[in-house]
Formats: structure tokens, C-alpha cells, sequence
């Protein structure tokens, strides 16, 4: 069974109320936030139940939202069955309690959805030491609403009097948590710096295939377009790619009449008022790029801020080291332009470039010739012929290339495969081989 089939089978959270604060001046862009949001939680893996907006300037201490808004938050996620509610903002934990405690339902708050995402989409073991971190920091404020829950529900209200003993209860259990909460945090921080020392390179390099990562910020449309580029895909044999995750697909490309599989990942999209405290964990999420061996940048060309945005992804790229990878500028959303005249500008600076709609499907043809030449580029295609019983080479092989087809010529294995020029080149002298 493969990764993807055991994470679709667990059951996710329950579907959320959105909750979204939207100041009177941003009323304009309500809708954008709100897609954003909905993209952030399909990042997350989560469901949407219902939305709720308010506009308010001002931040309502005990409650972030207005009393009237309490309420009608409190009856939505009665009527539409929500299992939580997310807020597109930060929260304090008395915030936070209070409002659990109105609705009755967990609430988590913008920075916590974020950490969620980020700890999904680590996958190097420095990545999930950052992100642990990260994680720990901000529960550390939050302790005491973790345990509150002890003092009322266990030994409240009914045993009057006993209330100063129940508060030590948790209190005991808040110091001990902190205490072990700092202890791990100093031995994170420490791992980590032993981590970066050691250079450690954790991804499950799977090398033979040609790695396409997607880039670019939340609501670009990074997702559908790997959705639509790999729908209609011809898929490779299974057993090569056992090893990607749900957020990987492979794609079959035609590459002037030969076929050249690549492997298309998903990456964590860049996101707009990222909390300062979680950029060390952001860009160690991202590390895996670098393993990249060509980018597709998605840029949203239905928006005004295309620009500045295309700016800021450029920045963090060269940031964590990924500036010299090979990338083609992807235009997406070319169905809801908003100034052709920008687009074309954008596209003379780029090298390589693609106007799509990963809604539409048109461009899309294009942007795989582009992804196929590149891939051309770096990838060879050789017959191998070794001793079959040579196991041990025959594993080798399949770690390291795709295996296109294999025969049996009498004792001898005959395998067609797709790898990087340098693996073939190392089989050398270990098997036959013919470069095709
Ligand atoms: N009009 C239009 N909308 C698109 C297109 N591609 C994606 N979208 C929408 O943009 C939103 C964000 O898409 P998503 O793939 O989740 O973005 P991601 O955050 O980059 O993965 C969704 O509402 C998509 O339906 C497109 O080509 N045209
Ligand atoms: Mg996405």
C-alpha cells in the first residue's frame, strides 16, 4: 500500500467555521482573503463548513470579535455540524479560551493553522526539528488554556470550596509541562545547530527522475495546476514512485516521440502577513526545493500585486539557496487576466515562460513541452545488461533510475531505464551498457 492510500483513509478534522476579521478599509478585499484562507485550509487537508465575516476596526479584548458576532459564531457551528472554528488572525490564549468556551469547539488561530501546514509539509528532519520548534514556542504561552480544562470539567462548580485545591491541580500540571516544554526546546535548538553543522540531507533523494517542484504564493493556483497537468497524465509504472508522497504526482511528458516521465511536487505556497517567529521554520520546510531540478514558478495573473509578489517568492528562493536552479515562470489564471500588457512585460524578463489556466486547461500543452525540453536536458536513456542474479546491482539500478522495461535474456537481465547522465556513466564497468 502506498503512503497516499493510508493518509487519504484517516479521518480528518471536522469541518471549520471561518472566521474572518476584515478591517472597514480592507472591505475590498474580503473575497481575496477569504480565498486565501479556503486555499490554506485545502493545504491543510481541512474542510470548510461555513464563513463568517465581521467587519471591526478595533480588536475586542476579551473576545477578538464583537459579543453579537460571539453569539452568531456559537450558532453557526451549532447548525452547520462544525467540529472547529479558524480564525484569520492571531488570538491571545484568553482569547482563545473564551472562545471555546462560546462555542464549544476548538478554536485555533491563524498562526496555529500555519504551524499545521508547515508540519505537514516537513520533510527533512531538520524541517521537523524547526517546526517542532516553532510549535513549542507558541504552546508554551498556551499552557494554561491547555489545562484549564482540567479545573473546570473534572472538579468544578458542584464541590464548593474545593476550588482552591483544583487550581493547583493545574497549576502542578502547568509547571510541570513548561518545564519539560523549556527543556525541549533547548535540546531542539541544540539539534538543530548539530543538524545545519552536519550539512544532513534527509530527503529521500529520488534520484533517476526528473523533480519538478511547484513555487509560489498561497491562492497562485499551485494545486489545481498540478491537478490538471497530471489528471489527464499517462501514469507511470506504480512501483518506481513508491516513495512519494500525497503531495507528489508523477507525469508522463511526450518529448519529441519518447516518452520521459517526471515527478511533479507540490510545495508549501508562500504566505502573505507570515508571523515573524515562524520565518526559521517557513524556509526549513521549503529546504526540500533545493532538491529540485527544475522550479515552476506560479505567479497569479489575475491580480494587481502579481509583481511584488513574483518579487517576494524571487527573494526567499535566493534566500535558501535555490536561486540558480533552472525555472520556468508560470502565468496562471490567464482565463481572469488582469493586464496583458503586465504580463507581457513579466514574460521579458523571464527565460522560460508559460501563460496558462489551470482552470481552463489552455497553455497547458506548452508548458509540458517546456517542462519536457528541460527535463531532455538532464536525463539519459541507456540499456543495461547484467547478471540476473546479480540482486544487488539489480536493487542499485531501481534506487537510482527509472526502469522503462525489463526482460530476461537467458541468465542475463536486460533493463531499459531513465537516470541521470551520472548514474549511467557509474554503472560503467558493474554492467553493459548502451546508450539509447
Ligand atoms: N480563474 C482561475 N482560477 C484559478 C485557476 N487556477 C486556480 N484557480 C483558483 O484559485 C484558487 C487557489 O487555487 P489553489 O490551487 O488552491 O492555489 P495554491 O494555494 O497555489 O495551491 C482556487 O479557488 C482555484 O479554483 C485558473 O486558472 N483560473
Ligand atoms: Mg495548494
Amino acid at each position: 500500500m502506498t503512503k497516499a492510500t493510508v493518509r487519504t483513509a484517516l479521518p480528518g478534522p471536522a469541518p471549520a467555521v471561518l472566521v474572518l476579521t476584515v478591517p472597514p478599509a480592507e472591505r475590498d478585499e474580503e473575497k481575496e482573503r477569504e480565498a486565501e484562507l479556503r486555499s490554506l485550509m485545502d493545504t491543510a487537508h481541512r474542510s470548510v463548513a461555513a464563513t463568517l465575516s465581521q467587519h471591526l476596526a478595533r480588536n475586542v479584548a476579551a473576545t477578538r470579535i464583537g459579543s453579537g458576532k460571539v453569539e452568531e459564531l456559537a450558532a453557526l457551528v451549532a447548525s452547520s455540524g462544525a467540529g472547529e472554528v479558524i480564525f484569520d488572525c492571531q488570538l491571545t490564549p484568553s482569547q482563545q479560551r473564551n472562545l471555546e468556551e462560546a462555542t464549544k469547539v476548538k478554536v485555533l488561530d491563524y498562526d496555529e493553522l500555519i504551524l499545521e501546514i508547515f508540519a505537514l509539509n516537513a520533510r527533512t528532519h531538520q524541517a521537523r526539528l524547526a517546526v517542532e520548534l516553532a510549535r513549542l514556542e507558541y504552546a508554551k504561552s498556551r499552557l494554561k488554556r491547555l489545562w484549564s480544562h482540567l479545573d473546570r470539567q473534572s472538579f468544578g462548580g458542584a464541590v464548593t470550596g474545593a476550588s482552591g485545591a483544583v487550581g493547583g491541580v493545574g497549576e502542578k500540571q502547568i509547571e510541570l509541562d513548561r518545564r519539560q516544554v523549556r527543556d525541549r526546546i533547548v535540546s531542539l535548538r541544540r539539534e538543530l545547530i548539530e543538524v545545519a553543522a552536519r550539512k544532513d540531507r534527509a530527503v529521500e533523494a529520488r534520484t533517476g527522475c526528473f523533480n519538478v517542484c511547484l513555487v509560489g504564493y498561497t491562492n497562485a493556483g499551485k494545486s489545481t495546476l498540478m491537478n490538471s497537468l497530471t489528471s489527464a497524465g499517462v501514469v507511470a509504472e506504480d512501483r518506481l514512485f513508491a516513495t512519494l508522497d500525497t503531495r507528489s504526482s508523477r507525469l508522463r511528458l511526450d518529448a519529441v516521440g519518447r516518452a520521459i516521465d517526471v515527478v511533479l511536487s507540490d510545495t508549501v505556497g508562500f504566505i502573505r502577513n507570515l508571523p515573524p517567529q515562524l520565518i526559521a521554520s517557513f524556509h526549513a520546510t521549503l529546504a526540500e526545493v533545493r532538491e529540485a531540478d527544475l522550479l515552476l514558478h506560479v505567479a497569479d495573473c489575475s491580480r494587481d500585486v502579481m509583481e511584488q509578489q513574483i518579487a517576494t517568492v524571487e527573494s526567499v528562493l535566493t534566500q535558501i539557496g535555490c536561486g540558480d536552479i533552472p525555472q520556468i515562470m508560470v502565468f496562471n489564471k490567464a482565463d481572469a487576466i488582469w493586464s496583458k500588457t503586465l504580463v507581457a512585460t513579466a514574460r521579458k524578463r523571464q527565460k522560460r515562460s508559460a501563460v496558462v489556466s489551470a482552470r481552463t486547461g489552455a497553455g497547458l500543452d506548452e508548458l509540458k513541452m517546456l517542462i519536457a525540453t528541460e527535463a531532455l536536458k538532464r536525463t539519459t536513456r541507456a540499456t543495461v545488461r547484467f547478471p540476473a542474479a546479480n540482486g544487488a546491482l539489480a536493487a542499485h539500478i531501481r534506487a537510482n533510475a527509472a526502469v522503462n522495461r525489463e526482460s530476461y535474456d537467458g541468465s542475463t537481465a536486460v533493463l531499459d531505464i531513465t537516470a541521470d547522465s551520472a548514474v549511467i556513466a557509474a554503472l560503467d564497468g558493474r554492467a553493459v551498457v548502451v546508450a539509447r
